[in-house]
């Protein structure tokens, strides 16, 4: 049985969840305790505070967690990311009072910093040279430079808005950050087999993601112009339709490039355009 300790709750609690229900983990909320197993896979869910789950997984309580890459290169454990996850992205960023002239890394020197994330930037002070006095508080940091706590923060910068709201400018990116699946460097072969069909199943949706599959009528006497226009996976499924003459094409369609290449499909004589969502992709 493989165990993975995941935020129990916060920000990245909803989108991990997501990730192990459309891989086809059943997990029952309902009953929901510090641990829950998957009615139809090998997995057991673990929830924790997101703090812990490097130290856990680490120490081999969890076999895998969930977890903000900010959190796990601050805490120093020993476990290996196997899969940068594309969501709760965030940066940690240095900030000081907007009204202040950043001149430069230089001016952190002599300065007092509030943070909640201490090692990562003592390391890139250290890094860069700079001497700076690292002030450690959990929680609310970014209003620490308005009642004269420090001169200026580190944290988690998101939209920008928090800085924005206590009038502080970022003037450095140290880190860019995703939520990431970490392991325990010493899994049973039994269990690695398992992250393995996990790994299988979360690749499949994440290929499926901003990917559509879509339908379309058209005149034979049009496919070829049709066809070029389609960036299919390979090439495109074309059938005849019962009525002479016309023939239906089905497709993948990348998201971003959707509606671009609609309006050319539709300029080409496509008729009655389907548009579907994709569950699972295997390439
Ligand atoms: O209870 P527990 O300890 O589990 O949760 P927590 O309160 O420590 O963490 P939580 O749920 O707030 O965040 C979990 C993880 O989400 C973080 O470690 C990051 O990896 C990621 N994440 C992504 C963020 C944000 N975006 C984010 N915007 N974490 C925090 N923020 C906060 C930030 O601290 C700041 O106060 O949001 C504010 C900034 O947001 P903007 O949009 O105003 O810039
Ligand atoms: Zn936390």
């Amino acid at each position: 049985m493989l165990r993975i300790a995941v935020q129990a709750k916060g920000r990245l609690h909803e989108e991990t969840m997501r990730l192990l229900e459309e891989s086809d983990v059943k997990i029952s909320l309902a009953k929901r305790t510090l641990l829950v197993q998957s009615s139809n896979f090998p997995l057991e869910v673990l929830f924790l505070r997101d703090d812990d789950i490097p130290q856990s997984v680490a120490a081999g309580v969890a076999d895998l967690g969930i977890v903000g890459e900010n959190e796990f290169v601050e805490k120093q454990e020993d476990a290996a990311i196997v899969k940068r996850l594309g969501f709760g992205r965030c940066r940690l960023s240095l900030a000081i009072p907007k009204n202040i002239e950043y001149t430069g890394l230089d001016w952190f020197e002599g300065k007092k910093i509030a943070t909640s994330y201490p090692s990562i930037l003592k390391d890139f002070m250290c890094r860069n040279g700079i001497h700076a006095d690292i002030h450690v508080i959990t929680g609310s940091v970014e209003v620490a430079p308005s009642i004269g706590l420090a001169d200026s923060i580190f944290d988690i910068v998101s939209s920008g808005s928090t800085l924005v709201n206590n009038h502080l400018k970022e003037v450095e990116v140290v880190m860019e950050s995703e939520a990431v699946l970490i392991a325990n460097r010493g899994m049973t072969q039994e269990n690695k087999s398992v992250l393995d069909e996990l790994l299988f199943r979360m690749e499949a949706v994440k290929t499926a993601e901003n990917k559509k599959y879509v339908l379309m009528n058209v005149p034979n006497d049009r496919l070829s112009e049709v066809v070029g226009i389609l960036p299919g996976m390979k090439s495109p499924t074309v059938m005849p339709l019962a009525q002479e003459g016309w023939s239906s094409v089905h497709t993948v369609l990348d998201e971003e490039r959707f509606w671009e290449i609609i309006s050319q499909l539709k300029a080409s004589g496509a008729q009655g355009i389907l548009v579907l969502s994709i569950e699972k992709m295997i390439v």
